[in-house]
């Protein structure tokens, strides 16, 4: 049988590294476009790159979502059988400092391989997937969110992703392509990046009980979010385009918890119990019991949590719980709901990858 070919853009962040394995196991050929960078961004997928196993069967290639033509050009000459549009400048807080580029990427980007599908007359060969996002929800207008939920979106990102959300739905609708919205909820891993806010906790209080920094800064401490693991996300996102009639669905697990939370458990994982005090601004957290079996280097009553304005957003969307049912019907999504192991894994794969750094250095 010939083997079937995926396009992948995104292919170096979180998730476009999970879809590449997924996909290159279920022995497709995969193109990945990655973005001309002076420092090496490939840190994510180098491993598969260099798997022999994979071999003839993995490309990458330079491009940039702004750029139609070139994305254009990559499409045509790769002539994928799906294409996952992964690329986005994915962090909600930086699109209110770059809306402009935010919206060009993330909105006109989507609108690009549509185009282009339809320009090269791939409408009945090329699926399309696109990585839509419960920021779509913003301010929640149902308790919790499905397909069926009204959008508000409350960023730059959230409304680029409304875009792009549309203009799917409408090419599928104007020009019949299999073109699919996966509205996924919030889904972290040891590759997510450092600067969201799972990773960014998981890192600062590996570094703390190693003694290398005193504290972590955090901004909203009390939003909800419905956290899944981006590997099952993967796999949803290649079902999604199985399926024999497109179609839109949301994926999450269906448990949601707080920012302060996270903090909280990261914390007992490696044997620090903290107490919160102080509101607002104030608020902190201070070590009140040690397990020194642990051998953490943190004090007794040392400050290792504080709150920063300078990470809260000009607005963000406090509560998001995603309803998963049409998922889990159609697709056999099966929600993985234990965030316990979630931050184990994440909690040691960092802790392995701090001690490396300082070995090397
Ligand atoms: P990520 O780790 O930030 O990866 C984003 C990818 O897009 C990276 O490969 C990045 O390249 C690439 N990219 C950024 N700007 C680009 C441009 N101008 N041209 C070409 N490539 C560009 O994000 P993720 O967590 O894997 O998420 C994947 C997609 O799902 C994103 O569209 C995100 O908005 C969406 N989403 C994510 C979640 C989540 O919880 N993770 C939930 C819902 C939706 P570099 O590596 O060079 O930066
Ligand atoms: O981890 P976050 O930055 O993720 P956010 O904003 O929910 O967006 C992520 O998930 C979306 C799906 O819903 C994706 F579409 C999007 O691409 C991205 O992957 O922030 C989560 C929450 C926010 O409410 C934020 O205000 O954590 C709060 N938070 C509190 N302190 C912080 C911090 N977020 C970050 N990044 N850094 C903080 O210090």
């Amino acid at each position: 049988m010939k083997k079937k070919i995926a396009f992948i853009t995104g292919i170096t962040g979180q998730d476009g590294s999970y879809l590449a394995e997924l996909l290159l196991d279920k022995n497709y050929i995969v193109h990945g476009m990655k973005r001309k960078s002076s420092s090496f961004n490939t840190q994510r997928i180098d491993h598969i790159y260099e798997n022999k196993k994979y071999k003839n069967r993995f490309f990458l290639h330079y491009g940039d979502m702004s750029d139609s033509l070139r994305v254009l050009n990559l499409i045509n000459s790769i002539k994928p059988h799906e294409i996952y549009n992964l690329a986005a400048q994915s962090h909600v807080a930086t699109s209110f400092e770059i809306p402009e580029y935010t919206s060009d990427v993330n909105a006109l980007g989507a609108l690009r391989i549509l185009e282009a599908i339809r320009r090269l007359k791939l409408i009945k060969k090329t699926r399309f997937y696109q990585a839509s996002s419960s920021e779509l929800f913003g301010e929640i207008q149902h308790k919790s969110q499905s397909e069926k939920t009204p959008f508000y979106p409350l960023s730059p990102y959230a409304v680029s992703k409304l875009y792009a959300y549309w203009i799917t739905k409408n090419y599928r609708e104007s020009f019949n392509i299999f073109a699919c919205n996966g509205i996924l909820f919030n889904h972290e891993s040891p590759r997510r990046g450092e600067t969201f806010v799972t990773r960014k906790i998981t890192l600062a209080i590996n570094k703390i009980a190693l003694g290398l920094e005193k504290c972590l800064y955090l901004g909203n401490l009390y939003s909800l979010r419905d956290w899944g693991h981006a590997r099952d996300y993967a796999l949803m996102q290649w079902k999604i385009l199985q399926q024999n009639k497109a179609e839109d669905f949301v994926v999450a697990t269906g448990k949601q918890y707080s920012v302060k939370y996270f903090v909280e458990r990261c914390c007992k994982f490696l044997g620090i119990k903290i107490k919160w005090i102080g509101k607002g601004i104030k608020e902190r957290a201070v070590v009140v019991e040690i397990d020194n079996t642990k051998k953490v280097k943190v004090r007794k009553n040392s400050t290792i949590v504080r709150v920063s304005e300078q990470y809260f957003r000009p607005l963000d969307v406090r509560n998001l719980i995603g309803n998963s049912k049409k998922a889990q019907r159609k697709l056999g999504w099966k929600p993985n709901k234990n965030l316990g192991n979630l931050i184990k894994e994440m909690m040691i794969s960092d802790r392995k990858e701090i001690l490396n750094s300082i070995k090397k250095y």
